[in-house]
């Protein structure tokens, strides 16, 4: 009987928001769910996806189903954007132009999870995957429902504040060969820390001696430089070694969410690098079968966005890219005001400076956010994450002393 159904817990994240919106006091602060907020606290559309509606408005003439894997004109401008890196790539652009990319348009970076989560456990053999500890918690959850078993990897110590990189080395390669193994592209989610290129090279070589199938997860480009091209190390450095034939095949998991501020437009996208033309009209017409009887097609409104933003005729992309900086920018300047007014006697906040993107990673237990939710209306994830652009001029100060009370107490 329905009666019997247990109540599910409220989802870690986005429960908080639920909680700050009931809280009455006025100096309330939500560093809960990550999602852009300007100086003023409020979200924003970016000008350029403005000026994009607009063309969209004028110009649209019908609101026809796209494709079950989008329309060819959106998966054309993500390979080019992300392989090509806009002509700049050329092991990228060979990759695309020998037909061994598959894109598909999927329900935002989350749907693009679920997607190649229910392809591998559909098609691949080892069904488990290897994530990093800490990582975005849905990461496990979709994981696990689509069937795989997720695994940690060693990624970050918290009683050091750091990377813990030795420990991320031996964890892989404690692993079984085979397995599939989740990578942050950038701006890791919860602690902020990526891998330099070094460090990345000697995951690559781990990954290619143990035969793992990388998973990359790009939720955060551009967010990391403030420039998208800049941001896609990763995906370069993989494209040489596909070039060169030592890693076969990989996937791409990528979101529109943060870095065009698409957040509920659910605009992404999955890509598989496979081994050859014909692997990828197989792999094509099996992601169709696949997401056909989940959800038919996905949404059109922000995928016409990105072919605007993307059509040179539209004169868009420099305006994107420069609002985009200007998001980015201002994360790192709440970052830095933040160190600032943190008090450095008791407590070492270096950490709070090498972090990119949304989040810091403050290292504070569950009692100290407790105490800061429940004495100071500070509203964060009980792991210590910080989404920043909750923060502004008017409610750092407050914010840092609510900190140093706890902190120093
Ligand atoms: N992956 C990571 C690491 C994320 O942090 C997020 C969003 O916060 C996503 C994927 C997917 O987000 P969306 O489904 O909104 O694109
Ligand atoms: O803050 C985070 O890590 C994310 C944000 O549909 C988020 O959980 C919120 C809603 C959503 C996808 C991502």
């Amino acid at each position: 009987a329905w009666s019997e159904i247990p109540l599910a817990p409220p989802d870690k994240i986005l429960g908080i928001s639920e909680a700050y919106v009931a809280d009455a006091n006025t100096n309330k602060i939500n560093l809960g769910v990550g999602a852009y907020r300007d100086n003023t606290g409020k979200p924003i559309i970016f000008p350029s996806v403005k000026k994009a509606e607009q063309v969209l408005l004028e110009l649209e003439k019908e609101k026809e189903y796209t494709g079950i894997t989008g329309s060819k004109k959106f998966q054309n401008a993500v390979k080019n954007f992300v392989f090509n890196n806009s002509n700049k790539d050329p092991n990228g652009k060979q990759l695309i132009d020998s037909g061994r990319i598959v894109t598909a348009q999927t329900i935002s970076g989350t749907g693009s999870l679920r997607v190649i989560g229910d392809f591998l456990n559909r098609f691949y053999t080892n069904k488990k995957i290897l994530v990093p500890k800490p990582t975005w918690a849905n990461h496990v959850a979709v994981f696990k429902d689509a069937g795989l078993t997720p695994e940690f990897y060693a990624y970050y110590e918290t009683s050091k504040n750091d990377l813990d990189f030795e420990n991320l080395k031996k964890s892989l390669t404690s692993q079984d060969d085979g397995s599939i193994v989740l990578l942050h592209a950038c701006c890791h989610n919860p602690t902020g820390m990526d891998l330099t290129v070094e460090q990345w090279d000697e995951v690559l070589q781990i990954i290619q001696d143990k035969g793992f199938f990388p998973l990359i997860d790009m939720a955060y480009q551009g967010f990391a430089s403030g420039n998208p091209y800049k941001d896609i190390n990763l995906i370069r450095r993989i494209n040489e070694l596909v070039a060169q034939d030592k890693i076969k095949s990989y996937a791409l998991c990528q979101s529109f969410a943060k870095n065009m501020g698409l957040y509920g437009e659910r605009t992404g996208s999955i890509s598989i690098i496979t081994e050859s033309a014909d692997a990828s009209k197989a792999i094509e017409s099996q992601l169709k079968k696949l997401i056909r009887p989940i959800y038919s097609s996905p949404p059109i409104h922000g995928s016409k966005i990105v072919e605007i933003i993307f059509d040179e005729q539209y004169n868009l992309l420099e305006s994107w890219l420069s609002d985009l900086d200007k998001v980015v920018g201002r994360l790192n300047t709440v970052r830095s005001k933040l160190y600032e007014n943190l008090d450095k006697t008791n407590y070492n906040w270096d950490h709070l400076l090498k972090q990119r993107g949304m989040f810091v990673y403050t290292g504070l237990s569950s009692e100290q956010v407790i105490e800061l939710r429940e004495k100071y209306s500070v509203y964060a994830t009980e792991d210590g994450r910080f989404s920043i652009s909750g923060i502004n001029d008017n409610n750092v100060k407050y914010l840092a002393d609510a900190i140093n009370a706890v902190v120093n107490k």
